[in-house]
């Protein structure tokens, strides 16, 4: 029996692989397709104070080794997700992570708030890292001292875990990750997608219908890891990997570089058991080198 578990904030997880905001629904979606339970945590796709009906079409497209999307946060809100999407949620033994996102600064911590008033939720993902909405979007996490005075308004409002998701697409990640780290966030997500751009050759059109998007997908794979890296170095609070998460190889090379727990995102529109199958993978790594627990493998990497 390998010990799976990964401790972040005052939360255990049974294993340190969790999915990916928006890319798998509210989990209900993947009922019966995979072991729900077996995915060390699932964080919802994201939910704003009012419903939101989304970009227009076209919202996803193809690219080499990726994708990009421009989604533009579709969701029912609120006070929809507490009555229609909790429900199932609240049935699950692994853990619940709510991503969220506000338009302005204490919009952020208005939904925290509220949702703290529900029971059956770990911990809140703070999405400081939209790339695809005019109004606030990039900006949380573009600037340290907006981040670090978010993440204060929702520290005041809740003891359960407080996730700070970060954006690639600013010139030092480790800066904002301090920010958030004085905030008093418990912890870092990171990254979210890359401003990526896509044009067909024929119609001259853009491919998206916002022109520019979020890459995702094993293109991004080794700017992640260099930005977890430097995250690690930057901060105390443990780091939790995103980014072209394909394979358990992959998940492994960030916990090496120090993440404390991974998410698998893309992939799981290729594959629903993508998660599960990492997990089983590291699983079997950790036997066959006579590791007896994962956090032995967290920060090993030789320099
Ligand atoms: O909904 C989206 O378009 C979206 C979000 Br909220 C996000 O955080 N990252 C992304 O790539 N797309």
């Amino acid at each position: 029996m390998i010990d799976a578990r990964v401790h972040i904030g005052q939360v255990c997880f049974d294993n340190p692989v969790m999915v990916a905001s928006g890319t798998f629904g509210y989990a209900a979606e993947f009922e019966g397709l995979v072991d729900i339970n077996a995915i060390g945590a699932i964080v919802t796709k994201t939910v704003t104070l009012e419903p939101r009906p989304g970009n227009p079409p076209p919202r996803i497209v193809e690219t080499p080794s990726g994708m990009i999307n421009s989604i533009g946060l579709p969701n029912v809100g609120v006070e929809q997700f507490i009555t229609e999407k909790m429900p199932f949620l609240s049935t699950l033994t692994t853990r619940i992570i709510v991503n969220v996102a506000g338009k302005v600064n204490e919009e952020f911590a208005q939904i925290v708030a509220r949702l703290d008033e529900v029971p059956g939720i770990d911990g809140y993902e703070l999405n400081y890292s939209c790339p695809n909405v005019k109004e606030g979007g990039l900006s949380f996490s573009a600037d340290p001292a907006i981040a670090e005075k978010v993440t204060k308004l929702v520290r005041q409002k809740t003891k359960r875990l407080v996730i700070a998701k970060l954006t690639p697409n600013v010139t030092s990640i480790g800066e904002i990750g301090q920010a958030v780290q004085n905030g008093g966030a418990d912890a870092i997500s990171a990254i979210n997608t890359l401003v990526g751009m896509a044009v067909d050759i024929n119609s001259r059109k853009p491919k998206i219908a916002t022109i520019t998007g979020g890459l995702s997908g094993p293109a991004i794979k080794p700017v992640a890891l260099a930005k977890v890296f430097e995250l690690v170095q930057c901060v105390n609070i443990p780091v939790i990997a995103i980014g072209g998460i394909m394979s358990w190889q992959d998940a492994l090379e960030f916990l090496i570089v120090g993440a404390r727990a991974i998410q698998v995102g893309t992939a799981n529109f290729m594959d629903p058991g993508a998660a599960t199958k990492t997990l089983d993978g590291l699983l079997s790594y950790c036997r066959e080198n006579g590791i007896s627990r994962i956090v032995d493998v967290i920060g090993t990497l030789k320099t």
